[in-house]
């Protein structure tokens, strides 16, 4: 009988691919499945060679094929397959067998399904994977959430697999249920918004610097040697730099300016508005997709709706300067706004996130990995209790240091009618968390007036109406 497999992975798809060649690469036996047959005898055509596999056509094979406690990583298509996958796969399964979703499953889902299989006497873990399908194969960051116990039984595999920073495997234990899930969707939503600022700073130099997409490209190679260094610095330059087959031109000057989305920034967002936490950064980048999605309004509208008459940078130097400012000093808000809302998460859920750990597994394999992310992690090494990043001195300064920059990018962008809604909104969250005093006395005035929603005094405790069409007089009302 051929010995049995340390691990199994279900959904031979490319992320599912990746993964298990990853997990064989690094030694381990893995059992492979697909509901489509022809895939797993694909796969083991094309990489049976490259270590210990043992692919199976029915479930029950797949399961016979495992150590006992099984562990099963799903690696299908987010929603409904996965619940297909675990009720196809329960039956199958013995006590303390543990389920893995590898997918992009929303954390809620993962709270519920760990429920119900811990009903059915399984454990399941909920584990996010980012980096793609080239992260997949060749050490992604990994984010696992979930029982501690389980994942102590799985961290050899997942710690062996995952990219690897300075000797650091780009993964940790994250918290219980749905928590690795959520943090994986807060790093999807912090990708957003740092593509939306990278596109912004490239519209500002196309379209008021004058510049030509190969010049801008070489703009960001040399960007991606200082602070801002990091993998999405680091693409965009690549990116630029493409010269297009059919035209002779730059590429991106052919690709239709209409970004799609599968939906994890958008969670992002809800969860933010949710848990009331300020999320503009993110937010706005979702809002930035769905409008360039509206592509024939769009065409519609730009010979309708007037803008400024167009004029070149009076400096084309300063301004790039400036947009580099900028775009650190946005970029730093947008973590800062990603970090304090798993902060909010981890509190109102319990999870007891240790932030300084997930900006740790960030710094290799997935999208956002920075060189800036170990500041985050030194930030939440000193000031575990950090409310904010912005508060760390070294942020504190970076961003001190950028403002007048930013606010020139943000007046010159205004002036030529250059959209940027995550510099904008990322430098009005700035000034609006910098006051001691806003505007919001005003609306709780409004409320009261329209609606007896009462207002606090900054003179006197409890809670206070004035009968505005009445006597006009101030009540207490608690
Ligand atoms: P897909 O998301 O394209 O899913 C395809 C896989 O799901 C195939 O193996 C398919 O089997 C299987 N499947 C479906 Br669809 N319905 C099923 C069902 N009812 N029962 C059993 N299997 C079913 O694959 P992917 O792009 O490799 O992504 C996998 C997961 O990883 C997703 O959650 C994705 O969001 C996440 N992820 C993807 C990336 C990326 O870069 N692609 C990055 C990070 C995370 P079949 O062959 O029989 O149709």
């Amino acid at each position: 009988m051929a010995e049995k497999s340390r691990i199994g992975v279900t959904g031979l798809a490319v992320m599912g691919a990746n993964l298990a060649r990853n997990m064989a690469r690094r030694g381990f036996t893995v059992a492979v499945h697909n509901r489509t047959t022809a895939k797993t005898t694909q796969f083991i055509e094309d990489y049976g060679h490259e270590g210990a596999f043992t692919g199976s056509e029915s479930l029950q094979d797949f399961v016979d094929a495992l150590q006992t406690p099984r562990t099963i990583v799903v690696m299908v298509k987010a929603g409904k397959p996965v619940d297909a996958v675990i009720d196809e796969l329960a039956p199958l399964l013995d006590e303390g067998d543990i389920i893995v979703d590898a997918g992009n499953s929303h954390f809620p889902d993962t709270d519920r399904r760990t429920a119900h299989c811990a009903e059915l006497g399984l454990r399941f873990m909920g584990i996010g994977v980012s980096g793609g399908e080239e992260g997949a194969l060749n050490g992604p960051s990994i984010m696992p959430g979930g029982d501690p116990a389980a994942y102590a039984e799985i961290a050899d595999v997942l710690t062996a697999i995952a990219a690897n920073v300075d000797g650091t495997p780009c993964c940790t234990h994250v918290g219980p249920g749905g928590a690795g899930h959520y943090v994986k969707m807060v790093h999807n939503g912090i990708e957003y918004a740092d593509i939306q600022l990278i596109a912004e700073a490239y519209d500002l130099l196309t379209h008021v610097g004058g510049l030509s997409a190969p010049e801008i490209g070489t703009i960001f190679e040399q960007w991606n040697t200082g602070d801002l260094e990091s993998f999405l610095i680091e693409i965009t330059g690549i990116v630029l730099a493409k010269t297009d087959e059919r035209t002779g031109g730059p590429l991106v000057d052919v690709i239709t300016d209409q970004a799609e989305q599968k939906g994890t920034g958008r969670w992002t967002a809800i969860d933010a508005l949710d848990l009331g936490v300020p999320l503009t950064g993110i937010t706005e980048a979702v809002f930035a997709r769905t409008l360039s999605a509206l592509r024939d309004e769009r065409q519609a509208a730009s010979t309708t709706l007037a803008g400024p008459a167009p004029k070149p940078a009076a400096d084309v130097d300063r301004l790039v300067d400036d947009v580099r400012q900028a775009l650190y000093a946005s970029k730093v808000v947008a973590y800062a706004q990603g970090f304090a809302q798993m902060r909010a998460a981890s509190q109102a859920n319990g999870w007891d996130l240790d932030l300084g750990a997930m900006a740790r597994i960030w710094r290799g394999g997935c999208i956002i990995r920075a060189q800036f992310l170990n500041r985050i992690t030194e930030a939440y090494e000193s000031h575990p209790d950090l409310d904010n990043l912005l508060m760390v001195p070294y942020f504190t300064e970076a961003v001190g240091n950028a403002q007048d920059a930013w606010r020139r990018v943000v007046v010159t962008a205004t002036e030529h009618g250059v959209a940027i809604p995550a510099f904008s909104s990322s430098l009005s969250y700035y000034d609006g968390y910098r006051r001691e005093r806003g505007p919001a006395n005003l609306i709780q005035g409004l409320r009261d007036y329209f609606g007896a929603h009462t207002y606090h005094r900054i003179d006197a405790d409890g809670a206070f109406h004035t009968r505005w069409s009445q006597d006009g007089a101030e009540v207490r009302t608690d």
